[in-house]
């Protein structure tokens, strides 16, 4: 159905609004009793990386390349740590748009670098960060020849807010604490907005806490203030210097919670946490918020028996890299029934 038709009443759409989608959004809330259970909460993990291009970005896409096609714009452009420039690529594809991507030279996962090549996405790498590229895009926009569709562009997170109403629509309420990775803070920001639009329509009783974590090496809130050189293994979540800097600051200060860090090795090990004891393979920086958790519990300052959301943003298969670097060698034996017995034996 899509996020544009099935939350329609909610959304700033117009008649003339195209209503395209390329079926994102309706992503599972999955429980996950065995990581809940050992941190004492009821955990659910909202599994974004089910979207056509594998991450939350496809929520806030459909609406600004609607928008764009509303406006008569023929070109979209975007920096992009992987999952934007994979998104908008095949949004831009499907409305037969130009898609111009500019990215950070050799800090893309693979798997997301093929997605806009393969969507047809006209890519630049730079010789620089996500935060560089995304200086470049905003000049390059000005002009009005290209539609900017970063999330300072306000219908990115209008679209993304509607994952906070399917988080409210399974859960009847909101969670006592919504967890989630934060690298430019434009998808804390839609959350929030989210859970506000729905409180002030009545379908929420409650506001939820809002946790967001980054990685250590690029962690500007808990910081206080912009890191000149981010660098994380998530590198989706590789910036330094975040967009929506504000509107975090200001969503975090309203719902209370709090931005914490989490380092590289405890990521990995959420990751393959999440995956070994939950069944869901999502991206290292997906695994922030759950590494954070474990961080937290392990400090004693997560509350017992709260119902907690992490959000996981994206698709591990995004990724092989930092999945096949966890794993080491496989181990390879002749094709026979008793080799095979010898390696699988304790
Ligand atoms: C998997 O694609 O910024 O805090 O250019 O891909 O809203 O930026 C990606 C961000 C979390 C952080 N998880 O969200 C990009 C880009 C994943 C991501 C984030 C991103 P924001």
């Amino acid at each position: 159905m899509g996020v544009l038709s099935q939350y329609a009443e909610h959304l700033a759409l117009t008649e003339r609004t195209p209503r395209i989608t390329l079926g994102e959004g309706a992503t599972p809330l999955v429980a996950a009793p065995r990581i809940g259970s050992a941190l004492g909460i009821e955990l659910y993990l909202k599994f974004e990386g089910q979207n056509p291009t594998g991450s939350f970005k496809d929520r806030g896409m459909v609406m600004a390349v609607a928008k764009a096609l509303e406006d008569g714009s023929s070109a979209i452009v975007c920096a992009s740590t992987g999952n934007t420039s994979a998104s908008a690529a095949a949004y831009a594809a499907a409305a037969g748009l130009r898609a111009v991507v500019v990215v950070p030279a050799g800090h893309v996962a693979l798997g997301k670098l093929a997605q806009a090549v393969m969507y047809g996405a006209e890519i630049v790498a730079v010789e620089g960060n996500f935060d560089a590229a995304l200086a470049i895009v905003r000049e390059l926009a000005k002009d009005g020849e290209y539609t900017l569709v970063n999330s300072v562009n306000p219908w990115r997170l209008e679209g993304q807010k509607t994952a906070a109403f399917e988080v409210a629509d399974a859960l009847g309420d909101a969670p006592d604490i919504l967890a989630i990775p934060v690298g430019n803070a434009g998808n804390i920001s839609a959350y929030a907005k989210g859970f506000r639009e729905y409180r002030a329509c009545g379908r929420l009783a409650r506001l939820p806490q809002l946790l967001g974590f980054q990685a250590a090496g690029a962690a500007p809130f808990v910081q206080g203030g912009p890191v000149a050189s981010p660098e994380t293994v998530a590198t989706a979540i590789r910036i330094g210097r975040p967009a929506s800097w504000d509107l975090a600051r200001a969503a975090v200060a309203e719902f209370g919670g709090g931005f914490h860090a989490v380092g590289d090795d405890a990521i990995l090990a959420a990751q393959q946490r999440i995956a070994r004891d939950a069944g869901v393979f999502a991206e290292p920086a997906s695994a922030a918020p759950v590494a954070g958790l474990l961080q937290l519990h392990a400090a004693g300052s997560l509350r017992r028996g709260a119902v907690v959301v992490a959000v996981l943003t994206g698709n591990g298969l995004k990724d092989p890299d930092a999945a096949m670097r966890a794993a080491g060698a496989l181990r390879t034996v002749p094709a026979q029934l008793a080799a095979v017995r010898e390696a699988i034996a304790g």
